[in-house]
């Protein structure tokens, strides 16, 4: 199949209605993780990094397991759109094992300033763009774990329906955790600095033990820290990593988060 052919159908997919798996309400497109998966291993950042891409696909996933990636496929680096192509045929092979949810990068204002948009032929951005509008803003494996690109909005009470709002898609996609006892305004300019207290009530008030982000480059170790640093209630994962590490942005131990059977959550290297 061409790209086209491939953007093509994983658009057909994402426009059809709505699955049990896929959701959508008030506009923002989410994601219930099927009962019968046996774990899953989740990815983060991409940012163009085909290498490490291929590796932790061949690697470290077994195919009854799920497969759930938390965005940032473009920008940055060398094989955006090998990455967008090839996340796209995992989608298209594995409909009901893969997850794919949308990172701030994929969004035209980013990409514009960051790089995809110019690196690819209009025709095949436009269906980028296109795919990219109608990706997942959120997984919930219910009773385990929330899935997002950066993090939580700044609500009173957390629940789906809150969650499900276009006004709150931007803080999803853009705000951080931090050591701060308070929310602060992001530096990125969008989203909020959220503190480890809001991580607890949401996860509480959602019933999941931990919520599950990407959005920020981590050492396999500092991640490790961070999650100790909020109980056990925060990852980040970040698995952009050498091959690109020229652009100045990427880590030399990209990582990705195992979760086993019983939920059990293990930091695993791509790279060993
Ligand atoms: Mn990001």
């Amino acid at each position: 199949m061409s790209v086209v052919e491939v953007l093509e159908d994983v658009l057909d997919i994402y426009s059809q209605a709505r699955s049990r798996m896929h959701r959508w309400d008030r506009e923002v497109c989410y994601c219930v993780v099927p009962d019968d998966w046996q774990g899953a291993v989740v990815v983060g950042d991409l940012h163009g990094d085909l290498e490490s891409l291929e590796r932790l696909v061949s690697r470290r996933w077994s195919r009854d397991e799920g497969l759930i990636f938390l965005g940032d496929y473009v920008d940055r680096g060398r094989r955006q759109l090998d990455v967008v192509v090839y996340v796209a045929r995992l989608k298209l092979e594995y409909p009901d094992r893969v997850i794919l949810l949308r990172g701030n990068h994929e969004d035209s204002q980013v990409n514009t300033y960051y790089g995809f948009r110019d690196s690819v032929p209009s025709q095949i951005y436009g269906l980028c763009q296109r795919w990219f509008d109608l990706l997942d803003i959120f997984a919930i494996w219910e009773g385990r774990y929330f899935f997002v690109h950066g993090g939580i909005p700044r609500l009173e009470r957390y629940d789906l329906s809150a969650l499900l709002s276009p006004e709150v898609v931007e803080d999803m996609l853009w705000s951080d955790p931090s050591a701060y006892a308070d929310w602060r305004p992001n530096p990125r300019g969008a989203g909020w600095l959220y503190p480890k207290g809001a991580v607890e009530r949401f996860c509480e008030d959602l019933g999941v033990k931990a919520l599950i982000r990407g959005h920020q480059p981590r050492s396999a170790e500092r991640a490790q820290d961070e999650s100790r640093f909020f109980s056990g209630r925060l990852y980040t994962v970040f698995s952009t990593g050498l091959p690109s590490r020229d652009t100045g942005y990427f880590l030399e131990d990209p990582f990705v988060l195992l979760i086993d059977r019983k939920g059990r959550i293990r930091i695993e290297p791509i790279w060993d």
